[in-house]
């Protein structure tokens, strides 16, 4: 187990342009105010909070062939590509604080191109509701929130899809999907299709959350990148009430406290999102709060020592 992890840059990236709601712009403040920074230092861990990135302002308008705000959208994912990327390259471990999910088009590519560049091996935890796999022509919104993971794959426009070097980012069996309940339609085939591996609310029921990550940390060796996109609405709604897009019956709150233990057992982790927080629909900063209770467990917090 390794017991110490590289310092740490946090970076704010205030916008909700992928998403129906307003609101998870504020996410990086709520954040901060609930002391992420602080808990990462406790666990004896270098932080640096570099401020926000910053992006155009949410024109919401309507979705164009089947996309709401792809200009935006792309410059954001611009400026955290970069971002994620300086900080990789500096031996460091970027997090980004949504902001909503289509954030992960840019760090995921970022930390893609750096594996390749660097001979490691990634693998994605996916931890959200949903599968995030929509396209164009499938999708029911046009929010691009809901379309990362298909991007990353390829299957999106030529500027996300090319958004850090040309081609697909990611191959689908580097992710794994954990949470997930809803998913839709059309989306359900392209998932199938693509084989991503999806570890869902009733296969977490039947088999338990302690196999579940077993599973989905399996065959990792010491130069794979662990990567961690958690969306907050992964989390059953009943304690994390502060997200757009809410879906019952989602992990409970050791369920979750389980996951981040049993990645931070792996020491393999080497950068975050932490997306989706919406203060705007939260009950007194509820959701921001239990999302750094449980960044602390990512970093190695628990109740007694382990070795
Ligand atoms: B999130 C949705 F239709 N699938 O595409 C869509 F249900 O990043 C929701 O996981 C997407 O929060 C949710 O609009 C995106 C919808
Ligand atoms: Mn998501
Ligand atoms: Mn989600
Ligand atoms: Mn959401």
């Amino acid at each position: 187990m390794r017991t110490s992890y590289p310092p740490v840059s946090i970076f704010g990236v205030p916008t909700d342009i992928g998403a129906a709601h307003r609101g998870a712009s504020m996410g990086p403040e709520a954040l901060r105010v609930a002391r992420l920074a602080e808990a990462i230092t406790r666990r004896g861990v270098e932080v640096s909070d570099l401020g926000d990135v910053s992006g155009p302002r949410n024109p919401l308008t309507g979705p164009v062939d089947g996309y709401r705000h792809l200009d935006e959208v792309v410059a954001w994912n611009q400026a955290v590509f970069d971002a994620s990327t300086r900080e990789l390259q500096a031996g460091r471990m970027p997090i980004m604080l949504g902001g909503d999910h289509c954030l992960a088009i840019g760090s995921i590519a970022a930390v893609a191109a750096y594996c390749r560049a660097q001979g490691k091996s990634l693998r994605v935890l996916w931890l959200d509701a949903h599968a995030d796999f929509n396209t164009s022509d499938i999708t029911p919104s046009g929010n691009i929130h809901g379309m990362p993971v298909a991007c990353l794959c390829g299957l999106g426009p030529a500027s996300l899809v090319n958004l850090g070097a040309p081609g697909p980012a990611l191959n689908a069996q580097d992710i794994r999907q954990i949470g997930i309940r809803s998913v839709d339609r059309g989306e359900k085939r392209l998932v199938k299709e693509h084989g991503i591996d999806i570890y869902d609310m009733r296969y977490i029921d039947e088999i338990g959350m302690r196999r579940v990550m077993e599973e989905a940390l399996e065959d990792m060796d010491d130069d794979t990148h662990l990567h961690v996109s958690f969306d907050v609405d992964m989390l059953d709604p009943s304690i994390a009430p502060g997200t757009g897009t809410r879906v019952p019956g989602g992990v409970n709150y050791r369920e979750a406290q389980l996951m981040m233990e049993m990645i931070a057992d792996t020491g393999r982790m080497g950068s975050l999102d932490l997306v989706e927080v919406n203060p705007a629909l939260d009950k007194r900063n509820a959701t921001a709060l239990l999302a750094v209770q449980l960044v602390e467990s990512l970093f190695g917090k628990s109740t007694l020592m382990r070795d």
